[in-house]
């Protein structure tokens, strides 16, 4: 937990630096790369300590998770695939046993399964054999944070069925506590976990797709969350997500709602509340975010998938809580997965996309001309990849 309020600091320094001339920014759709069947979910880390990206992917219908070596310079080695639960729907990666190497988690939707899978990291790019936990109804999307303080990983999923969302405590060896469920709104679609006011506490959000809505819990720093307050989104939301948005040092979040094509904008007051919505243009059938500093103005942007166009669109941030109009790069079919991190190592954040119909993985290269300055990752990066 005192790793994630220290990397908050860090972007708020990050964003104080001032106004920096803009770089013209486009991406690279470069290489593709194959996965097992309808990958629909991304994650980056570097799974055998060689200080470069390697990529998870979560393949929906081959019920495994592929791992893919980065080299380095943008290119990855052949996918080697792992079993998970069934029907996994997202993947996320940090260090649940605490021995330095990157663990992998699903969340496994399928009916029968309906279960968090955990694979331990060796340190040399290869996994255990998956151990399932139960979770709720329908386990759609896993989130990992430190909910009580005590040093250990823990784990939240948003269950789809069961309109709440699960919390495992991590007991530091790589096991985890029964699911504990508390309630949210109608079929969550995503969750995501920062200190949304401030208190030192991780804090949890879910972006409910039935309710249109965005859950909000203020976590008590043992583990145990308030109840649900809801803030109204866009029609759909799919993928929640936080940053500080407008350098005020609050964090603010943000919801790409599918059935209305764009992305919400709440603007956080501090003290766990937040300004209405505002909401834009962001394609046709927006699913997941990811969020980085794309043209290295210092400045968090906004990189979203849509699914039914092909493409991704990215939301360049002002750093007051406003963004561009947005610019889109066309992937693969159907898109769902997207996550971003530096893959040739040139200190730009690059994306990595699932095309859920084609079976791969595109990645996308930054190609932003101008001064390297310092890299700013993801939050979800930084949370995660911190010992
Ligand atoms: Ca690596
Ligand atoms: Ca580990
Ligand atoms: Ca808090
Ligand atoms: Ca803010």
């Amino acid at each position: 937990m005192k790793n994630c309020i220290k990397y908050f600091i860090l972007v708020a320094t990050l964003f104080s630096l001032g106004e920096h001339a803009f770089a013209a920014t486009y991406f690279a759709n470069s290489s593709t790369y194959p996965t097992g069947d309808v990958p629909v979910s991304v994650f980056s880390a570097d799974f055998n300590g060689d200080g470069k990206m390697d990529i998870a992917s979560a393949n929906f219908g081959s019920d495994n998770i592929s791992i893919l070596l980065g080299n380095g310079d943008g290119t990855f080695s052949a996918a080697v695939n792992y079993t998970v639960g069934i029907e996994p729907r997202s993947v996320f990666s940090a260090d649940f046993n605490g021995d330095g190497n990157m663990d992998i988690t699903s969340a496994n939707i399928g009916l029968g399964s309906e279960n968090i899978s955990i694979l331990l990291g060796n340190g040399d790019g290869t996994f255990s054999v998956a151990v399932n936990y139960v979770a709720g109804d329908g386990p759609i999307h896993v989130f990992s944070a430190d909910f009580n303080g005590d040093g250990n990983m823990d784990i939240t999923s948003s269950n789809y069925l069961s309109d709440n969302i699960s919390i495992l405590l991590g007991n530091g060896d790589g096991t985890f506590s029964a699911a504990v469920n508390y309630n949210v709104g109608t079929a969550p679609r995503s969750v995501f976990s920062a200190d949304f006011n401030g208190d030192g506490n991780i804090d949890i959000a879910s972006a409910n797709f039935g309710s249109d809505n965005i859950s909000i819990l203020l976590g008590n720093g043992d583990g145990t969350f308030s109840v649900a307050v809801n803030y109204v989104a866009g029609d759909g939301p799919i993928h929640v997500f936080s940053a500080d948005f407008n350098g005020d040092g609050n964090m603010d979040i943000t919801s790409s709602n599918y059935l209305s094509d764009n992305i919400s904008i709440l603007l956080g007051n501090g003290d766990g509340t937040f300004f209405t919505a505002v909401n834009y243009a962001s394609g046709v059938t927006s699913g997941f975010l990811s969020l980085a500093d794309f043209n290295k103005d210092e400045k968090i942007d906004l990189a979203v998938v849509n699914f039914d166009s092909d493409s991704i669109s990215i939301l360049f941030g002002n750093n007051d809580g406003t963004f561009s109009s947005r610019v889109a790069y066309f992937v693969g079919n159907e898109p769902q997965g997207i996550f971003s991190a530096d893959f040739n190592n040139n200190t730009r954040n690059d994306l990595i996309v699932t095309n859920s119909l084609d079976d791969s993985v595109s990645v996308l290269l930054n190609q932003t001309v101008g001064a390297p300055t310092q890299s700013l990752q993801t939050p979800q990066a930084h949370t995660i990849t911190e010992p």
